[in-house]
């Protein structure tokens, strides 16, 4: 199906033939450009930037690259095609059709998870809404403004459920989205991470690794939902989170590249001295953004994941590959619970354990990415390992809120986390370095000295090509 861009909203859900709520939406478009003008990109408005748009929702072919003017670029609704058989998969209506329409005993459930997620987007449009101002190359920027548009369309994803679906509470939720902000002291995002800043590109790598490989996982079990219109809104979704994740992952693996090279070339380990991010402090950036980004799987026991899981709501993710029964009413899954002044394994029931298991399976993708970085250290010759610290290690939510470990998830008494963690965390000293280093680079086939070229290629275009043009 290919998108028609004629139309004020594009998209594939057949808007035309539903006046009232394309009038809906067609009021909320103008509030969502005011609040893009306002919080999102700065500096970004006159610029013509290299992007992708999706031109058909089929599995191929459905990116189109060109040059766009920021503010024009053509946000809109597109779900993967429907599949009329589709059933549920899992819990008590497991083998029932998908719900076409909310049902009203799940509505408020349903409702909660569509706004927490949709939340997330703006909010990270809005976490990043500086850092076009002192880009590391032109090849950067374009990413960061991909990435920035298609976080504003995975918003007007959320905004089509719950104005198509929720009647009156929908738009006013709809509304909402545009006036929390992220960092805000009165109105802030709903979840932890989102509230957070991310003033320098290290910290958007971090980010784009950490926290929109979270994006992956809550996509991932929201995509498995009985209520299909979510399932699909999240399958297209996940389509563009791919490249989300490849600007933080090829990031991290440039920054790590280049401080190894800065090492070799002076044959000493003062990276900062020669304009480089040095090791341990890309660690401590690494520590802080895992952590956060743990938080955000909720409570180790949760009777809200056990609830989403049991009414069909929210699955696990890839639910079909996993070999049980799809119910979890009699079993059980092992995790780390805090005992005492320990932290031990125990199985508990795993209907209640939905959020942890996803946990892991976030805990476990992050670490091949790790690996990788470490190869590039490894294949320089020099010998250092990043690592993910352990999920207990600086942690807001879940019963590890409540001690404090060190990275080895060792506990440790609240002084020694007073007088170690800045060996493990980024202090405000590390901050203003990195800050410093943030000097724009804008000139076609340049690069910033922190951070090595890419090696791979935007739609076969090399890296002297203008991505970004200025007007
Ligand atoms: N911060 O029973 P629990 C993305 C609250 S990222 C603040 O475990 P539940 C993206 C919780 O709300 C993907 N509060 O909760 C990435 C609950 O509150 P109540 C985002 C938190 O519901 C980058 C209480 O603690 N998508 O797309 O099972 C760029 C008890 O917790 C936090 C989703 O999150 C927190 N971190 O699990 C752009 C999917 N964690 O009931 C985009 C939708 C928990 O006591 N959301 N609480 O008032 C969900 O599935 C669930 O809401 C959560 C929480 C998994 C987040
Ligand atoms: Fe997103
Ligand atoms: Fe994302």
């Amino acid at each position: 199906m290919i998108i028609d861009y004629n139309q004020k909203i594009p998209n594939n859900v057949n808007l035309n033939g539903d006046r009232r709520l394309q009038r809906a939406l067609e009021r909320w478009q103008p509030e969502y450009l005011n609040w893009w003008n306002k919080l999102g990109p700065e500096t970004s408005k006159e610029h013509e930037v290299y992007l992708r748009t999706a031109i058909s929702v089929e599995k191929d072919g459905w990116a189109h690259f060109d040059y766009v003017k920021m503010p024009e670029y053509r946000w809109g609704i597109f779900l993967t095609p429907s599949d009329p058989t589709r059933t549920i998969d899992f819990g008590i209506h497991k083998g029932q059709p998908a719900w076409q329409v909310v049902p009203g005993e799940y509505r408020s459930e349903l409702r909660r998870l569509i706004v927490t997620q949709g939340d997330t987007e703006p909010a990270s449009v809005e976490q990043q809404r500086y850092l076009g101002k002192n880009c590391p190359s032109l090849y950067d920027l374009r990413n960061l403004f991909q990435v920035n548009v298609e976080e504003g369309r995975h918003l007007w994803a959320m905004v089509y459920l719950l104005q198509a679906y929720f009647g009156r509470d929908g738009r006013e939720e709809a509304d909402a989205m545009l006036e929390r902000h992220s960092g805000d002291a009165d109105k802030p995002r709903i979840l932890g991470a989102f509230n957070e800043k991310t003033p320098d590109w290290l910290s958007f790598f971090m980010f784009t690794y950490f926290t929109d490989r979270d994006g992956k996982f809550q996509l991932g079990s929201l995509a498995e939902s009985g209520f299909d219109p979510l399932s699909r809104s999240c399958r297209f979704m996940l389509t563009e989170e791919a490249h989300h994740m490849f600007v933080g992952e090829s990031g991290v693996g440039r920054i790590v590249q280049r401080t190894c090279d800065l090492m070799n070339e002076h044959n000493n380990d003062d990276v900062r001295k020669n304009g480089g991010i040095d090791l341990p402090t890309l660690q401590k950036y690494l520590n802080f953004h895992f952590s956060i980004s743990t938080d955000l799987f909720g409570q180790e026991l949760s009777t809200n994941a056990a609830t989403y899981y049991n009414t069909g709501i929210k699955g696990r993710l890839s639910e079909t590959k996993i070999d049980d029964d799809h119910l979890l009413h009699d079993s059980s899954y092992p995790i780390l619970e805090l005992s005492g002044d320990k932290i031990v394994n125990v199985e508990v029931p795993a209907l209640n354990a939905v959020n942890e298991r996803l946990r892991d399976d976030y805990i476990a993708d992050c670490d091949l990415g790790v690996r990788r970085w470490n190869k590039i250290i490894e294949e320089a010759g020099i010998d250092y390992c990043l690592k993910l610290p352990h999920r207990a290690f600086n942690r807001r939510i879940g019963q590890f809120s409540e001690i404090q470990t060190d990275p080895a998830g060792k506990i440790i008494t609240q002084t020694d986390w007073d007088k170690s963690h800045a060996e493990w965390l980024p202090t405000q000293e590390d901050r203003e370095y990195v800050q410093s280093l943030m000097q724009p680079v804008t000139e076609p086939g340049k690069i910033a000295g922190w951070i090595s070229p890419p090696k791979g290629r935007i739609n076969r275009q090399p890296f002297e090509f203008e991505f970004v043009l200025f007007n």
